[in-house]
């Protein structure tokens, strides 16, 4: 996939939200970096130029709120969760290519920078904004948005009526070009009930919003105004933007830009469908490919208290099962795009039944069958045709599905074949064949078949599970990791020897 240009190599931009500083990082926090670094890592076994982005969002009212009830200065506030966020995204094993936080100057001239020209193009004038807001969400809400007692719907806290002197931004002048948009381009978001969403929040009026704040002072300043600055979620989605000019050693927009795939929670779906393809607009830069909407992992629901000892501390599966277990789990429990429940009970089980089980016993078996029956070396002949129907086009089905974001729908169709290969092993019962020397050729069709099916998985799984693959594939002798190895016609792991292998998934974990 990637930007088709002429002329241009083939280069992935994938970025997450930036997450706000007032408070420590938790599992959903992860589990978008999560997402973000298998497309990342995906798109790199493809040999394009990646870019991978996270990082935190550290202005407005959420953070000078915190921070004064902790009576400190936001800016100690941010350096200090700004290192908690930073540190997040290794321990998942995550390989952003840079962390932005909005608090850099360089980030800060380009926000000023943009601005000002979408203020030159025409789309900004001073006015007087009144109405609710939550200053959680850091959110004006419109009349339709308010739940019963004036409480925002996310947040449930009560909304603040505001007055204030803004200066705007003509949000208005886009509903045509918006409404165009969605419909030239029906996959700019997705999954399809989000797209719906986002479009009909456009079909019902789009009303022009604060573009600065004049009560805050905790933010970049307004260059042609210096009693505002703006308002945070303008200079927050410009993050996407403004860090390929100096994440690197030379500037990376025109590599880089526009992205491939914005990915976000359904918390924040109309800044990101709605103002921000706006604002790119107004600026006159070009607009992202996609903008693909996750659901929420419900980990605080009735049910799943604290007090019941279920809540899924990421750092504690982390501590004891490692990032690989966590990654894979939540990918495959969640169906990516939709909301779902997590809890310790629940991973537990999916770790022992398909990791330890299914991959990690396959694994363990296939190695030590080629170590009994042939010394390590699986013979180089050609694959059992009876594997082309369930192996043949899985790489390429799977390229298709990350493509489109299809995380778990991918991550379902690799599973299905670690669940094949483990009927395979049953149906031809190598140590069956093992006893009868008239049946070795067949003995060697069936431990090849295996080898190279492992392989083949591995190199598609190792998005997912970096870690574990690797070892996996180091066993297998195989020094390839990118997805020209996964063709089923490759057939790279035959023929030379294999290494052993510890326990992929230890069960005492
Ligand atoms: O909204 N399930 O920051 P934020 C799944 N700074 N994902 C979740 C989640 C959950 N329960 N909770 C949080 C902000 N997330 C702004 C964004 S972007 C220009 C500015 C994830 O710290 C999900 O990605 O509140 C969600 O959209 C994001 O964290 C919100 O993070």
């Amino acid at each position: 996939m990637a930007n088709s240009s002429l002329g241009r190599e083939m280069t992935f931009y994938v970025t997450t939200p930036i997450y706000y500083v007032n408070a420590a990082p938790h599992l959903g926090h992860a589990y978008t970096i999560i997402a973000a670094d298998v497309m990342a890592r995906h798109h790199r076994q493809r040999g394009e130029q990646v870019f991978f982005l996270t990082g935190t969002d550290e202005h407005g009212e959420p953070v000078a709120d915190a921070a004064h009830a902790l009576g400190i200065e936001p800016q100690q506030l941010a350096d200090r969760n700004a290192e908690r966020f930073k540190a997040l995204a290794p321990r998942l094993d995550a390989t952003n290519d840079f962390f932005i936080r909005t608090t850099d100057p360089q980030h800060e001239a380009v926000v000023k920078d943009v601005l000002s020209r979408v203020r030159e193009n025409g789309y900004v004038y001073e006015g007087t904004y009144e109405g609710w807001y939550c200053p959680r969400c850091a959110d004006f809400k419109a009349e339709n948005e308010i739940d019963e007692g004036n409480r925002c719907p996310i947040h449930h806290i009560e909304l603040t009526r505001e007055q204030e002197d803004n200066y705007f931004f003509k949000l208005s002048a886009f509903q045509e070009r918006l409404e165009a948009l969605y419909a030239e381009r029906e996959d700019f978001v997705s999954p399809r009930t989000r797209y719906n969403e986002a479009l009909s929040f456009i079909r019902s009026g789009l009303r022009d919003v604060p573009l600065t704040r004049h009560k805050l002072t905790w933010g970049v300043q307004v260059p042609w105004d210096h009693e505002h600055v703006f308002y945070v979620w303008f200079d927050a989605l410009l993050n996407y933007y403004s860090a390929l000019s100096y994440a690197g050693e030379r500037d990376l927009t025109a590599t880089f830009w526009p992205a491939n795939y914005h990915l976000i929670g359904k918390d924040i779906l109309r800044f990101h469908t709605v103002y921000w393809p706006a604002l790119l607009m107004a600026a006159e830069l070009e607009l992202p490919e996609h903008v693909f909407v996750h659901g929420f992992l419900l980990m605080d629901g009735e049910k799943m208290s604290k007090s019941l000892g279920n809540v899924l501390d990421p750092f504690a599966v982390i501590d004891r099962y490692g990032p690989d277990a966590l990654r894979f789990y939540l990918l495959r429990d969640v169906p990516f795009g939709q909301d779902g429940s997590v809890s310790t009970a629940s991973f537990e089980l999916r770790y022992e039944s398909e990791l330890a089980n299914e991959l990690g016993n396959l694994a363990s078996r296939t190695i030590a069958m080629v170590h009994r029956y042939r010394d390590g070396v699986p013979a180089a002949v050609a694959l059992d045709p009876q594997l082309d129907g369930d192996f043949a086009g899985l790489a390429q089905a799977v390229e298709g599905m990350i493509d489109r974001a299809e995380l778990t729908a991918a991550l379902d169709a690799i599973w299905q074949r670690v669940r094949r290969l483990n009927r395979y092993v049953e149906e031809s019962a190598p140590w069956q064949l093992a006893k009868d020397d008239a049946r070795a050729d067949e003995l060697d069709r069936v431990l090849s078949t295996l080898v190279a099916g492992l392989g083949v998985l591995a190199l598609l799984l190792h998005p997912y599970m970096p870690s574990a693959t690797d070892k996996l594939l180091s066993a297998l002798g195989c020094e390839e990791r990118s997805l020209a190895g996964a063709r089923w016609d490759s057939t790279h792991t035959l023929g030379r020897p294999i290494g052993t292998l510890e326990s992929l998934f230890p069960k005492s974990a």
